[in-house]
Order: structure tokens, then sequence, then C-alpha cells
């Protein structure tokens, strides 16, 4: 059985107690995880303490270099982190081959290139009397950024963090999820196959609360932290760093909202919702739970989209035509059922799935639901207002944008939403009046990696992406010297 161990100091540890990781596509155990107690923690924690100034004080166009080394490592060992993603995750290939993987080469490469080119600020100042001042700013690393990352989409939103923390200047300590510790090892292993500076890069294993991701959060030696997951994690991460006063960037979950217009192009809509639905099997942030259909088209689109859930493909990983993937756990796979029971109780039109699906073979041992479409229940049911995290929507008809808006935005949470209409004039009168930190117009989760991405209310604090991640990962130090 792999064993996954946690990386300090540039070496992997025999240390800490084994738990075990499951395949999700049939529930066995195929790897054992080493998870880090205190003092290991601890330990990584110093190691990246101890690396930090010397790293700091690389130009950035070095560290740059070093993200441009690190991507080549993962395009190299392309097929083990597409294997290790697919052992975690129960992911099928041809998702993992051209959006999880590629997108950690993508996201070294692109912060790499963003911060070689910031450009600095500068002002000159003069008061009456004459006195006249230059002032600039320089950015300087927090030191140790503890990264906090889910199971959705591990090496992706991994990544995602590291890079714009490394290049601005940071050493980090990664905590990745238990249920996914595979792609951080091989990423501890590509940083120690291109020589990257030891203390740079470390991961430890383990638990949130009472374990890992606890002990990493609270250390004093950690600077900043960066979290994925969900909003009652992100509130308990606050807690523990509420006394050392810690920067803090959550994105966290979503309960996100698509408007369907009775002008919308029905086939991209529909096909185009499906994918914002029922992608990754419904575990993304950004997928869409909450549909407000036009009332005139809203019977084709909801037999429509029923019938694009029931024709998902439950196949094997591997194979190409899989649509279908599982649940991370067990436990998740209940929590989801949970709600499909939840949603006959308070009353809903069942239109598609509802249930597991059956296979005779080892899959009945693994964590998969059937996408699921529903209808018919009240805006303030449980289904229309808590996060699920599934393959699952519920839809709701409409018959004014106002209405459309007012219900779209009568939620907690606030990540992402999306809006379908060929009216360009409805496009941008709808789009902004959204209350979420993400709008899609006729499309989703096309992501340019320089645009700011986070949420409003309870979907996170602060903004990543682009520029915005290297001004979380670093703090200006405004410098003025009297001219003459
Ligand atoms: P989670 O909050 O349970 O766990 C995320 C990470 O936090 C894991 O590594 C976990 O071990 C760790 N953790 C848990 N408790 C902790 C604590 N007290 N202190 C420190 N670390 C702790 O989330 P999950 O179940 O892994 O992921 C699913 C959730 O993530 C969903 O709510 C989803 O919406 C959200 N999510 C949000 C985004 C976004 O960009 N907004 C992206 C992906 C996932
Ligand atoms: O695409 C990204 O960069 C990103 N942060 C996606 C988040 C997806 C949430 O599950």
């Amino acid at each position: 059985m792999r064993i996954l161990r946690n990386f300090v100091g540039g070496e992997f540890s025999g240390k800490g107690v084994p738990f075990p990781v499951h395949d999700p596509v049939t529930g066995r155990a195929v790897a054992e995880c080493l998870e880090a107690d205190a003092g290991l923690v601890d330990e990584a924690v110093q190691a990246a303490r101890r690396a930090a100034p010397g790293w700091a004080a690389l130009p950035v166009a070095e560290r740059a270099a070093w993200m441009r080394r690190l991507a080549d490592g993962i395009e190299r060992r392309f097929d083990d982190l597409v294997a290790a993603e697919i052992a975690d995750t129960g992911k099928f290939v041809t998702q993992t081959r051209t959006l999880d993987i590629p997108r950690g080469a993508a996201n070294l490469r692109s912060f790499a290139e963003i911060a070689a080119q910031l450009p600095g600020e500068s002002f000159q100042t003069s008061i009456p009397g004459g006195e006249r001042a230059l002032s600039y700013t320089v950015r300087k690393p927090y030191g140790v950024v503890a990264v906090v990352v889910p199971w959705n989409l591990p090496f992706l939103l991994m990544t995602w963090k590291v890079a714009p923390a490394l290049v601005a200047g940071n050493t980090v300590v990664v905590k990745p999820s238990e249920d996914t510790p595979s792609t951080a090892t091989l990423l501890a292993e590509i940083t120690a196959e291109i020589g990257l500076p030891e203390g740079v890069f470390n991961v430890v294993h383990g638990f949130g609360p009472g374990s890992a991701g606890e002990f990493l959060v609270a250390h004093r030696g950690v600077d900043a932290v960066t979290f994925t997951g969900e909003t009652r994690t992100g509130a308990a991460i606050m807690k523990s760093v509420a006394d050392r006063v810690k920067p803090v960037s959550f994105e966290l979950g979503g309960k996100n909202a698509g408007l369907i217009f009775a002008d919308a192009d029905l086939d991209a809509a529909v096909a185009g919702t499906a994918r914002s639905v029922f992608t990754n099997g419904g575990q993304v942030c950004l997928c869409t739970e909450r549909l407000y259909v036009e009332r005139p088209i809203f019977a084709e689109f909801t037999a429509r989209l029923a019938e694009h859930a029931r024709g998902l493909r439950f196949g094997r990983p591997e194979d190409e035509d899989t649509t279908m993937m599982p649940m991370i756990s067990a436990e998740h796979r209940d929590k989801v059922l949970s709600y499909y029971r939840i949603a006959r109780e308070e009353g809903a039109v069942v239109h598609a799935g509802g249930g597991v699906p059956a296979f005779g073979d080892d899959r009945d041992g693994g964590y998969y639901v059937e996408p699921t479409v529903l209808s018919g229940l009240p805006r303030d049911s449980r289904i229309c207002r808590e996060e699920v995290f599934g393959p699952i929507c519920h839809i709701t008809p409409f018959d004014t944008e106002d209405e459309a808006i007012a219900w779209a935005n009568d939620s907690e949470y606030g990540l992402a939403a999306t809006v379908w209409t060929q009216s360009l004039d409805r496009a941008h009168r709808v789009a902004p009046k959204l209350e979420a930190g993400l709008v899609w117009v006729n499309t989703w989760y096309l992501r340019d990696l320089r645009t700011p991405f986070g949420g409003v209310k309870l979907s996170g604090i602060g903004r990543e992406g682009g520029v915005r991640s290297l001004d979380f990962y670093s703090e200006p130090s405004t410098i003025t010297i009297r001219l003459g």
C-alpha cells in the first residue's frame, strides 16, 4: 500500500500515525497517510521560518524562474499526478488531464509572469511652503503562509495559492485535505527533484480540528493563512488566528444561482447549465444549485436538463466516455443523500435521479449518487438555502426580471451566478445587480487567472487572482524621501 508522508525542510519524514485513504470508486482503502502531530507541524513551520529570509532575499525574477522550473517538473510527472488525483477523488481521466493537473502548471507559470511584470507605485508630493517628497512602495512577503485546502480540486486549488505565495517571497506549509493527500505529496517530491531550497515548500498531513489543520493555522510561527473550504471551517480558523490578528484569505461555500431567461439560446442554456450543475459531480464551489427559469420555458428547460442528467455516464475513471464521478467520501455521500431524502420529505417533484446507481460490481462499494433535478419546493426550503455540494439542482419558475434578481440574491452566500440570455441589454442590466463575486453570462467557469476571484457574504473574505493574489501574499511598505 502507498504511504503518504509529511514533507518537512526538504525531506520526507517517517513520523506520524497512519490513517487510511479510500478510493471513492470502490470504497477500498488504497493508501495510508501519516498524520502530523503538533510536534511535526512545529518542525514544518520552523523549517519554513529558517528558509524564509533567504527565499525573500532572492530577486523576484529568480523566484519566478523557480516557479517555471516547478511547472516543468509538473509537466514531467504529469501522468503520475493524473493517476494520484484519480486515486484520491475518483475523477474521470478526461477532466483530470484537461483541467485539474494542467491548471497546476498554468498557475505556476501565470503567477511567475504576473509577479515579474508587476509595476511599482510612486508619488511626488509637495506641501504649501515648498517642501517636496517622493513616496514609493515596496512589497514585502509575510514570512510563512499556511495553505489549507479542500478535496474537490486538490491540485488546482493548492497550486492556485502556493504559486503566488512563493513568488511573492513567502515560504509555505501546505495542509491538503485528509481525503486527498496524494498530489500535495507528489508536488513535494517534484520540489525535491528540481532542488527547490529546503524549507520553502512543506506539507503536513492530517485532519482539521485537534489535528494538523488547527495546529498549523494557530501556530505562532505562521504569519498569514489562506484557506479554501466550508464557511463554518473558515469561521473556526478565524477564531484560531484572532489572538495573533493574522491576515486571512478565505474562499468559502456557495449556493449559486442560475438565471435562465426565455430569450436565451435554449440549447446552449441547457448544455451550459448541465455543466455548471454536474461538473466534478457537483463538487465545485462554483456549481449552480438554484435555478430560476422564466415561466414560458420552464417546462421544456426542466425536461431537457433532466434528460441530460439521466444521460450522464457512470463509467470507470479511466474510460474516456465517463462523465459522472463519485462523491469524495462515504460521509459526504451520506450528506448528499440526506438532502435527497429531505427534498422528498419537503414534497419536491423529482425530474431525474434522487437515488444511488446500482452497478453489480465493485463500484457498489463506492460513493456514487445519481445526478438529481428537482422542482416544486418553496424558496425557504432547506434544499433552496443550504449548500449540498453534490450533483443536484432545484428549479423555480419566475415571471419578471426583478423577481429573478431578488430571488437569486436571497441567499446568505454570494460566490457565483450565471445568466443565460441573448439580450445584451439584459445581460448588462442584470449581471451587476447580482450579489456574487463572479457572474458568468452565457458561459460558466471560464477563468482568466488574472481576474479577481472570491465571494461576498458567507462565501469568503478578500480576493485572489492576478495582482489581487500578490496583494494578499505581500504587504506594501511606504518609503518617503524628502526632495531638495
Ligand atoms: P472543509 O472546510 O471541511 O476542509 C477544508 C480544509 O480545511 C481541509 O484540509 C480540512 O482538513 C481543513 N480543516 C478543517 N477544519 C479545520 C480547522 N478547524 N482548522 C484548520 N483546518 C481545518 O472543506 P471540504 O469539505 O474539504 O471542501 C468542501 C467545501 O469547500 C465546500 O463548502 C465548498 O463550497 C468549499 N469550497 C470553496 C471554494 C471557493 O473557492 N470558494 C473552492 C472549493 C471548495
Ligand atoms: O479556478 C480557480 O482558480 C478556482 N479557485 C476555482 C475554485 C473552485 C471551487 O471549487
